[in-house]
């Protein structure tokens, strides 16, 4: 389905009051309104075609009704949310489960959805039904050669789908580790992981970039071989200057310093990508923003600072994606909630006093230097992020938009409510 825009201006024309008298409010705070906003309408975050339906626990799945039956059906549901916020111009596959049969066909219907194609992303850790050779003990890092060849070509097939859906960016994440002490050499296991990258790296086209994404555990609970930021600084620095490190918020182990990474990668310029979620224990995928947005913040004010640093453009330089799961909450509004989350703490990190923040720094001034950035993250920016919708022709309130026009409902009686979307 397809939400028309006189909907979404209708909707819009019935709050313009109450948000203008918001706006209002704000607008002599910000140095530079008019700057910010464009900011604000250039940044995409890209949605994971993996990320449209009712994900599950090892324990269960409770689906919600009207999940996308298939690719198409996807690039449908991610125009529903660009269409609402603006923000969403981009959606990122998962071979195999999503192979885009006919190119030619994906690529037009994302383009009628005003989409594009963001990173592509292999998947070697998981069986699939006519796989030749298990992944049971790792794709890449795997002792058998055989079976990290077909690793090696199964990247090199999603590089050939990207290039004909107009991606420009391969995502590798290994769930390669050993779940038992001794299992493995870890030398070893890096050596075979190194070699299998070369050669996926090899095939690479001039314009594309490589993100190498690493994450602490699971499902390997004992090491994992691509498993901090070292470890993908390791492989991107040995790689090529077309490989980066990527990091996933949810990937780290309790209470590191995510902001500190961010800095640090972008300052040896080999941070390539970026997957938001929420977490409060491992990798739970909720909605971003949900359990610690004040960390959120301070890795924005990094990400700013430190693109800013390099005369990195915020919208094109890194790869933004949400990689999320949703349980129990309907998907398409889970992802507008974490597409809002995002917005709003961008606009906060592009509200922090730099001057005053560096001023603060030289003299050891450490309770201004807290101040500085606190006084950005206490700013309700809601106005300024749903302004930049406005001028772009979203909505001011996608999620009202989204109930008021009963989309679930209406995915439901078109799809049925027992459809299966394929991801986690
Ligand atoms: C992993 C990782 C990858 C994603 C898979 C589905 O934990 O975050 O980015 O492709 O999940
Ligand atoms: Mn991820
Ligand atoms: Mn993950």
């Amino acid at each position: 389905m397809k939400i028309e825009k006189n909907k979404i201006d209708n909707y819009n024309q019935s709050s313009l009051k109450e948000h203008q008298r918001r706006f209002n409010f704000i607008v002599p705070d910000v140095p530079d309104v008019a700057e910010l906003l464009q900011k604000l309408i250039d940044f995409q975050v890209a949605i994971p075609s993996w990320a449209l339906g009712t994900g599950g626990t090892r324990f269960g799945r409770f689906g919600g009704g009207g999940e996308p039956r298939n690719l198409e059906e996807k690039i449908e549901d991610i125009g529903l949310l660009h269409a609402l916020n603006k923000s969403s111009g981009a959606i990122s596959l998962h071979i195999p489960w999503d192979i885009p049969e006919n190119a030619a066909n994906t690529k037009a219907l994302a383009a009628q959805n005003d989409l594009k194609f963001d990173a592509m992303n292999s998947n070697t850790f998981q069986d699939q039904p006519d796989q030749q050779l298990s992944y049971k003990f790792g794709s890449m890092q795997n002792v058998n050669r055989a079976i990290r060849k077909q690793a090696i070509e199964h990247n090199i097939e999603v590089i050939k789908y990207g290039v004909e859906l107009g991606s420009n960016s391969l995502t590798v994440w290994l769930s390669d580790g050993s779940c038992f002490p001794g299992q493995l050499n870890f030398r070893r296991a890096f050596q075979n992981t190194l070699e299998s990258l070369q050669e996926v790296y090899a095939a690479l086209p001039n314009d594309w970039k490589m993100f190498v994404e690493y994450k602490a555990y699971e499902p390997n609970f004992y090491s994992t071989t691509v498993g901090d930021w070292g470890q993908s600084l390791l492989y991107a620095n040995k790689l090529g200057e077309k490989a980066y490190a990527l990091v996933d918020l949810g990937h780290h182990l309790p209470n590191a310093n995510i902001e500190q990474i961010v800095s640090l990668l972008l300052m040896e310029g080999k941070l390539g990508g970026f997957h938001f979620n929420d977490s409060k224990y491992g990798d739970d995928d909720l909605t971003v923003g949900s359990i610690k947005p004040y960390q959120l913040f301070l890795i924005f004010n990094e990400l700013v600072e430190g693109m800013d640093a390099k005369g990195m453009n915020h919208a094109t330089d890194l790869g933004w994606m949400i990689d999320a799961s949703h349980n129990v909450k309907d998907p398409l509004e889970d992802l507008l909630q974490s597409v809002e989350a995002i917005m709003i703490t961008y606009a906060q990190a592009l509200l922090i006093d730099r001057k005053k923040l560096l001023e603060a720094q030289n003299n050891n001034d450490v309770v201004t230097a807290q101040e500085v950035l606190q006084q950005a993250f206490r700013t309700d920016v809601r106005a300024l992020v749903a302004e930049a919708r406005l001028r772009t022709g979203g909505a001011l309130d996608p999620l009202a938009v989204y109930r008021n026009e009963k989309i679930r409902e209406n995915l439901i009686k078109e799809r049925g409510s027992k459809t299966v979307a394929t991801g986690l």
